[in-house]
């Protein structure tokens, strides 16, 4: 019994109107539905929505006016209340129920004005006629087009990977995909006999792999020996069983700059995978092959190295040394580090170098958000949940992103990129719950699943 399930999925509606605040827009989400056709959709354009301000026993439909866009969602007001805004409301402008103009002529389904507003004209032909003439509308195959960019990739239930042990996140496991929803994938560790010891993530996270990724990139596995051998082999001569995920199901890495390698010992700032809020000193504890790398965050290590995180050297999630402090943000210093932190001091502490700044991807892709944007954001420490967030900050690439009412201590840096972000209205278009603001009224503690967050120096 999941409590979170019986609680009525988050609706954006009240607190879109009440905050005032903007959306992160549809484009700058790649991996989210419609991402690369969403210039069309403006404020101001028309469509033929269900009309509910009629006494009809059958649905009739109306054309309203796009006044606000959020994400995949639009404030919608009929035609002919003109200023007027007491019937506004919001919806998903990706879902059956919303129609190009001239959807209801063809299939010979009419339109009635609403109630409210019937008196105001005798010809309401003549009166959209009027509205209607050079106004923008969807176009003609939006739905279908919605529906197809929901499902570009080929992951389906059954097929087998390799995902990080979100138990023991220096190691990988065999898991295969549950279930799909709009592109996240409900995982299951073969070897669990847990039915709810599942793991959430999005086809494009770095956390997933091929097949036989391990055995290539030289990473620990935590499988059988015969799931090893079989894996080895399928990697190497590109013969792939049906069900297994293979190298051309991921989007491949960047190359780093040509005969520059990080080495192991080599120190630089890393984000830190278990607690996502923090950027901490680290080190590059191994390097494995296909220039992954093995990051361990200073000071906060397990001697057995069960806390250690494979990054790739193009990472937009590791920088090099003095990254923060050009950025004034905060660095957290290795746990228990005595005085101030200085860079200088600790490398001849140490008795180590820093990661040559020439190693790091320094790209940051044009992205549009602005601090104070909302968005839809998965809460990375338990990824099942899909969280009301909002960007706080931003640094170069990466955003700050804060869960609405929840302490900082939750806040995650993510990059602009991140296939765990989503617009607003995601959820709703996917069919996936979402949790809402954390507000003292309707939050229970969910004691029995609370996993303790490390928060700084603790
Ligand atoms: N059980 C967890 C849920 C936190 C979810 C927060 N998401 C932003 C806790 O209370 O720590």
């Amino acid at each position: 019994y999941n409590k979170q399930n019986a609680i009525k999925s988050f609706d954006w509606s009240n607190y879109l109107n009440t905050t005032c605040a903007e959306a992160a827009s549809i484009s700058y989400f790649k991996h989210a539905p419609m991402s690369d056709s969403w210039d069309n959709i403006i404020v101001g354009m028309k469509v033929e929505v269900i009309n509910s301000d009629v006494d009809l026993p059958s649905t009739v439909f109306w054309i309203a006016t796009v006044i606000r866009i959020a994400g995949y969602k639009a404030l919608i007001r009929y035609e002919g209340f003109g200023a007027d805004c007491s019937k506004d409301f919001w919806l998903n402008l990706c879902t059956q129920d919303v129609h190009p103009v001239g959807w209801c002529a063809t299939i010979g389904k009419p339109l009635v004005p609403p109630k409210t507003i019937q008196y105001k004209y005798v010809d309401w032909k003549e009166f959209l006629v009027k509205r209607l003439t050079g106004a923008r509308t969807l176009p003609n195959n939006f739905y279908t087009k919605v529906l197809e960019s929901m499902s570009s990739h080929k992951f389906k239930p059954g097929t087998r990977l390799e995902v990080v042990d979100k138990m023991c996140v220096s190691a990988m496991r065999v898991a295969t995909v549950d279930e799909i929803i709009g592109g996240r994938l409900r995982l299951q560790y073969v070897d669990s006999k847990d039915e709810n010891d599942d793991f959430w993530c999005h086809y494009r996270s770095p956390l997933i792999h091929y097949v036989g990724w391990s055995s290539q990139a030289g990473h620990k596995l935590h499988s059988t020996p015969e799931y090893r051998s079989k894996a080895a082999e399928k990697a190497r001569t590109g013969e792939y069983e049906e069900g297994d995920a293979s190298p051309d199901m991921f989007i491949e890495h960047k190359d780093i700059p040509n005969g520059q390698r990080f080495e192991a010992g080599m120190k630089l700032e890393a984000i830190d995978p278990l607690n996502l809020s923090t950027i901490c000193v680290a080190s590059v504890m191994k390097v494995l092959k296909n220039n992954y790398l093995m990051i361990g965050i200073d000071g906060s290590m397990a001697h057995n190295g069960s806390d250690w995180f494979c990054y790739h050297a193009s990472s937009p999630s590791i920088f090099p040394m003095g990254f923060c402090e050009i950025n004034s943000i905060e660095l957290t210093p290795p746990r228990g580090y005595k005085g101030p932190f200085k860079w200088f001091d600790y490398l001849k502490q140490t008795k180590s170098r820093a990661a040559p700044v020439r190693l790091f991807d320094k790209e940051i892709p044009k992205h549009g958000y602005r601090v104070g944007m909302k968005l839809e954001a998965v809460d990375l420490m338990e990824p099942r949940l899909i969280c009301v967030a909002s960007v706080t900050q931003i640094v170069g690439r990466l955003l700050r992103i804060h869960f609405d009412g929840w302490e900082k201590e939750y806040d995650q840096w993510i990059d602009c990129q991140s296939p765990d972000i989503y617009p607003v209205g995601w959820c709703e278009m996917v069919g996936y719950h979402l949790e809402g603001p954390k507000t003292k009224e309707t939050y229970v503690p969910l004691q029995t699943v609370s996993k303790k967050r490390k928060t700084k120096n603790q």
